[in-house]
């Protein structure tokens, strides 16, 4: 820990970790990227909106000019007002119309090993005479329609077919339960709803559409239900309700025009958990949402559309698939691989073979899938030729330093920038992370605002923090960003711009490096405090993974009645290692100092996680306090919590 950085009266929370390794681009990195210097940067700071808007007119085609860039009204941005396009036009007849029909836009893979290859031409053919199907069940511009899918290229149609009509979806990710759906259907009131009889996974086939009827029993709104043949499984059709999608799909027209809709005409919604509540129906719009994914899927990952072949390994239920799968890439052209399955079907290598198959370039996934890969092994990764390899990314959740060093030597094979990207599904698209080619990047650092985005880090009084901990902020507004709340504007003002007024605040810790490099801490919730100490759940975290044997690391504040709160952790091996509770306590001691000591250190098979892989400390808190378990409707697998209860109630009676 640096003495400076205890002089600041306000630390939101106190920094301790440094981190000292360099990641310049390389030069043979930099002989073909987009991106080497400071240009856009430049640009950006002297003219955000001059700078968006060149971005909107270079990368989007729009039908009608729009007449001003930018209406801010705080909290409420309209971007691009007056111009007129079609987001499936920008993602599909463009590419076409310029005589790449015959691209794959995506090589798709089941789980089961099938595989499906889809040119640009076919996507198109596929999102018009599904765009027909929706108008003939009466959908028109503006109405909601539900998505509940598995990874399959239908449900990439589905939303298409929305946005080349001007319907709005909402996906629900394929493994939330039917009430999480039906909650979902009635805050939107959705009039359709697409589903599959069921998809793969782990090697079974999980049944969708007995959970969609289940949900459909308390969901007036809903007049049709779609279904797609997928898992094969029996199921049980309604009558007038439900219809085959191959069935809709046969006798309808492949001609449906693309109608140019408003930039501001609302997209889709996307239901983020709150803290307390029900869901937020987190509102994305056209014009605005289509730059940034665009920009940023271009330039974050230095796209040579030509040769690359991306994959992010999210899935479409979640912000990152709708970006990252969908939007950005699409947009750009590019061909993708899509993965309907698990990473450790049939056995733990299965990403890396699909890499090697495929000639994957760009590889875009989550931290809690590379901590899985370290417990499982480099020797999986080492039975496949990654060279194909040139791009890395992750996204979701503050990377530790020692697995960013694993990503980087045993799938980047250290030849491969990596981009760690920070952003949220309110932000629409990334707002912080390197640039692949210009960015020198430390391990664990998000590094810095992309151009034209402003990030500030304050402290409690809403003062700038030139160095050290803070509070994460964004003070200008930006094309992708969410448009509101559906159907609650106050939560929406409350939620983000009341805290902080003036600003954007959507929770997270960060602290400034000496020489300027953001590093994520985690969401505010998560800190604790020790004797005084504010401290980052993830900094104990990276300390601990730093230990040659541990995987994965969570570690929470739990109630003590001598320093307010005491460090609990829960740490995950590595396959086959060893160690114990005195080491691994003497280990965060020499890393961070013995302020940050774990009082207690709990060895895991497993951790308890949301469904997209973020670890919930909440629940981890409770373990630690005794409590028993409310909530867990939100976590992916629930049994982890009975087996983390018994393993402290033992440990103490021990
Ligand atoms: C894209 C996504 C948003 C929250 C966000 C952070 C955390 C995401 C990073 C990260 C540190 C990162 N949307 N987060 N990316 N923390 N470094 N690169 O994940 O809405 O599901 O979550 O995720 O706390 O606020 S999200």
């Amino acid at each position: 820990m640096s003495d400076d950085q205890s002089t600041g009266n306000h630390d939101a929370i106190e920094a301790f970790a440094s981190e000292n390794r360099r990641f310049p681009p390389s030069d043979a990195f930099k002989v073909d990227a987009l991106i080497t210097g400071t240009e856009l940067y430049d640009e950006a700071a002297r003219d955000d909106e001059g700078f968006w808007a060149r971005q909107a007119s270079e990368l989007i085609h729009w039908d009608t000019e729009w007449d001003t860039v930018l209406d801010w009204q705080l909290p409420y941005a309209k971007w691009f007002e007056g111009g007129m396009l079609n987001v499936a036009y920008n993602c599909l007849d463009r590419h076409v119309l310029a005589g790449r029909g015959d691209k794959i836009a995506i090589h798709w893979e089941g789980e089961p090993g099938d595989t499906r290859t889809i040119t640009y031409q076919d996507l198109l053919d596929e999102v018009c005479r599904f765009s027909n199907v929706l108008k003939d069940l009466g959908v028109q511009k503006g109405d909601r329609i539900n998505i509940y899918l598995p990874m399959i290229p239908e449900a990439v149609v589905a939303m298409l077919a929305c946005a080349r009509i001007g319907a709005v979806h909402s996906v629900v990710f394929g493994g939330f339960s039917s009430q999480s759906l039906s909650d979902r259907i009635n805050d939107a009131e959705a009039k359709v709803l697409i589903t599959a009889d069921g998809g793969y996974r782990r090697g079974e086939v999980f049944p969708l559409k007995p959970a969609a009827d289940e949900a459909c029993e308390t969901t007036p709104s809903i007049e049709h239900v779609v279904v797609v043949k997928r898992g094969g499984n029996d199921v049980m059709m309604v009558e007038a309700r439900d219809h085959w999608y191959h069935e809709l799909m046969e006798d309808v027209s492949p001609d449906c025009p693309a109608q140019p809709m408003e930039a501001e005409h609302l997209l889709f919604l996307l239901y983020t958990s709150g803290t307390t509540g029900r869901p937020k129906g987190i509102m994305h719009t056209t014009g605005g949402y289509l730059t940034h994914t665009t920009f940023t899927h271009k330039y974050v990952f230095d796209l040579q559309p030509d040769t690359d072949v991306y994959w992010c390994t999210a899935d479409v239920g979640w912000i990152t698939g709708h970006s990252y799968i969908v939007y950005g890439p699409l947009s750009n052209g590019c061909t993708q691989v899509m993965y309907e399955g698990v990473p450790n079907h049939p056995n733990n290598d299965r990403f890396w073979e699909i890499v090697e198959k495929y000639g994957v370039t760009i590889f875009y996934t989550a931290p809690t899938a590379i901590r899985t890969f370290m417990k499982w092994g480099a020797e999986e990764a080492a039975k496949h030729d990654l060279s194909s390899l040139r791009v890395l990314g992750t996204v979701g959740e503050p990377i530790n330093p020692e697995a960013w060093m694993w990503y980087n030597e045993h799938i980047g094979g250290g030849q491969c920038p990596i981009v760690d990207t920070w952003w949220q599904t309110e932000t629409g698209g990334i707002m912080i992370s390197p640039i692949p080619g210009a960015t020198t990047t430390k391990p664990g650092s998000a590094t810095f605002p992309l151009p034209g985005v402003s990030a500030e880090l304050i402290d409690d009084d809403a003062q700038p923090v030139p160095v050290g901990g803070g509070y994460l902020t964004l003070t200008r507004p930006w094309p992708g960003m969410l448009r509101g709340i559906w159907g609650d504007p106050d939560r929406f003002q409350e939620t983000y711009w009341s805290r902080f007024p003036g600003r954007y605040f959507a929770g997270d810790g960060a602290k400034l490096d000496d020489d300027g490099y953001l590093w994520l801490l985690g969401r505010v919730d998560d800190v604790m405090n020790v004797s005084g100490h504010r401290i980052s759940t993830t900094e104990v975290e990276s300390a601990l993974v730093s230990h040659p044997s541990v995987a994965e690391a969570a570690v929470v504040g739990a109630n003590d009645a001598t320093t307010g709160q005491a460090v609990f952790a829960y740490v995950i091996l590595r396959g086959g290692a060893e160690t114990d509770e005195a080491e691994l306590r003497a280990h965060v001691t020499g890393e961070i100092g013995a302020i940050a000591r774990p009082k207690r250190v709990f060895i895991t098979p497993d951790l308890p996680k949301t469904r997209s892989g973020k670890i919930m400390r909440r629940l981890l808190r409770d373990v630690a306090e005794g409590r028993n378990i409310g909530d867990t409707t939100t976590l992916a697998d629930a049994s982890i919590v009975d087996e983390l209860q018994a393993k402290a109630s033992e440990s103490n009676d021990g």
